[in-house]
């Protein structure tokens, strides 16, 4: 029998009111991992009743104290993050070392946002009149919808619930149906750490269900939202219209550029960990290979065989490449695109289909792909496709692989791979990405810098480093005269 699990509602573990309950299951083969709460509007009426009841209490707790609950919880993860992985790989997919990273990314957040419990920092500055003191603070916004994915179960709700908790935030967590273990675990680490009821509840179910009413809540006065284009453009209409904020973080089209000059064993390695790394499940992942023109056939050779070398298999094995992708949804997707791309002219190169023999059978495998002969404006290289395909495009100059690269409805991440350093140069200016990597892959953001991009990828936030701090906090400015007369700024006396 799988275990059951509840929501988190003022400190609370309870069933849905409707009483109703969905599996998860484990992608790789189906196995049900347990049963989760199928909630409603009354369960998002009641947390957001508890993080707004609990809201002004807890913006009251000195910073510095918010701060030490979320040590403790790192330091729980840090014991738990061999469990914490393997779970994770269980319900996601990913593989385990993946998992792993996963969890790490987690803790680091939650150990660089607990830092800012002692900093938060605002600005002193001097006045333009005297006996006038001027500075600048951080305020918290209030009650926090934070909406996650399914490809970072662990560290993308880190990435919201920390710096909004930090900066004395109270936070409704719905996390994606699809790992909503991982969600129970961050929440059940942190009520061990102290955590007082009301400040950060949790409601599992359907997206259907639970966005539009906590979106609409009046009482939620911030949404955090990492998914799709398509979800992430009805929460900013919702929440626009109703003068809300609001943060978005929707995903790439992300290009790895490799010069005539590059290494190509590292820009190997590159590409193929950034394509098929998280079976290409992330919003950073590389899915078009700009590769010049004269070293075109060397390096579509490597890297198709390198992609063939690919072992798929359940994230627990040691002998596994790349796992599964979430679901059959996920998979007709990625089979549609196969399809789109074979109709556009591209050709398939490796992969393509989706393996049906023994074991893989089971699970929602999907063969790593490399389309050749890709156009930059196929449909297969402009829109998102979320698994494990990715295509070569080739260019003749660095100009035209920075224009290829900055024409697509997103604007998240590139690498370029040049031995050249005023090619290196050229590109980190001219590429219109939110983040640029030189001799390196696409992914591997690391959690003290600003995440996020330009065009659809987002609204123009940034999460992570401290960046974040300016979606949780809103800034508040004070002016103290103490010149006993009424000083008028900018009137010249
Ligand atoms: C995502 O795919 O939504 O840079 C986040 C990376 C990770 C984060 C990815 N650190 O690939």
């Amino acid at each position: 029998m799988a275990e059951e699990y509840f929501n988190y509602i003022n400190g609370k573990w309870s069933r849905a009111s409707s009483g109703k309950t969905y599996e998860n299951i484990d992608p790789a083969n189906g196995d049900v991992l347990g049963l989760f709460p199928l909630s409603g509007p009354e369960e998002v009426d009641r947390a957001v009743e508890a993080a707004s009841r609990s809201s002004a209490k807890w913006r009251k707790l000195p910073a510095p104290k918010r701060a030490e609950i979320l040590f403790r919880a790192a330091e729980i993860m840090v014991q738990r993050k061999e469990e914490l992985a393997r779970r994770m790989t269980m319900e996601m997919g990913k593989v385990l070392k993946e998992a792993r990273g996963d969890v790490q990314e987690g803790i680091d957040m939650v150990y660089y946002m607990a830092g800012e419990g002692r900093r938060l920092f605002g600005d002193t500055t001097p006045s333009e009149l005297p006996n006038k003191f001027a500075m600048s603070m951080r305020v918290p916004i209030g009650v926090v919808a934070a909406i996650t994915p399914w490809n970072f179960p662990l560290a993308i709700p880190t990435w919201k619930v920390m710096p909004a908790l930090v900066a004395g935030n109270t936070v409704v967590f719905k996390p994606s149906p699809f790992t909503p273990e991982s969600a129970y675990h961050v929440v059940k680490i942190l009520e061990e750490a102290g955590l007082p009821p009301g400040v950060l509840n949790l409601i599992y179910g359907e997206g259907s269900a639970l966005g539009v009413p906590l979106v609409e809540d009046p009482r939620v006065t911030l949404i955090s939202f990492t998914g799709s284009v398509k979800v992430g453009n009805e929460v900013a209409q919702r929440a626009s219209r109703l003068g809300k904020r609001y943060s978005l973080e929707m995903g790439g089209k992300n290009a790895i550029i490799v010069m005539e000059d590059a290494d190509l064993d590292l820009a190997v390695e590159g590409i193929i960990w950034s394509a098929f790394g998280t079976s290409g499940q992330r919003c950073t992942a590389a899915s078009r290979i700009l590769i010049q023109r004269s070293i075109l056939g060397r390096l579509t050779e490597r890297v198709v065989g390198a992609a063939e070398r690919l072992r798929l298999g359940h994230g627990l094995l040691p002998t596994t490449d790349v796992g599964p992708v979430i679901n059959q949804a996920a998979v007709d997707k990625i089979l549609g695109y196969l399809k789109i791309g074979v109709e556009e002219g591209a050709k398939v190169l490796t992969g393509g289909y989706k393996p049906t023999e023994g074991e893989m059978g089971k699970g929602y495998f999907i063969k790593p792909t490399v389309f050749g002969d890709v156009k930059p404006h196929m449909r297969i290289a402009q829109e998102e496709i979320f698994g494990p395909v990715t295509d070569l495009i080739a260019f003749d100059t660095l100009e035209e692989a920075v224009k290829i690269n900055n024409d697509t409805p997103y604007g998240l991440v590139t690498s370029i791979f040049t031995r050249d350093t005023n090619k290196a140069f050229r590109a980190m200016e001219d590429i219109t990405t939110g983040i640029v990597y030189v001799n390196a892959g696409t992914i591997g953001a690391e959690v003290h810098l600003p995440f996020g991009g330009t065009r659809g990828t987002g609204n123009g936030h940034r999460e992570a480093g401290q960046a974040a701090l300016d979606v949780f906090t809103e800034w508040k400015t004070v002016y103290v005269d103490y010149s006993g007369r009424l000083q008028k700024a900018q009137m010249g006396d």
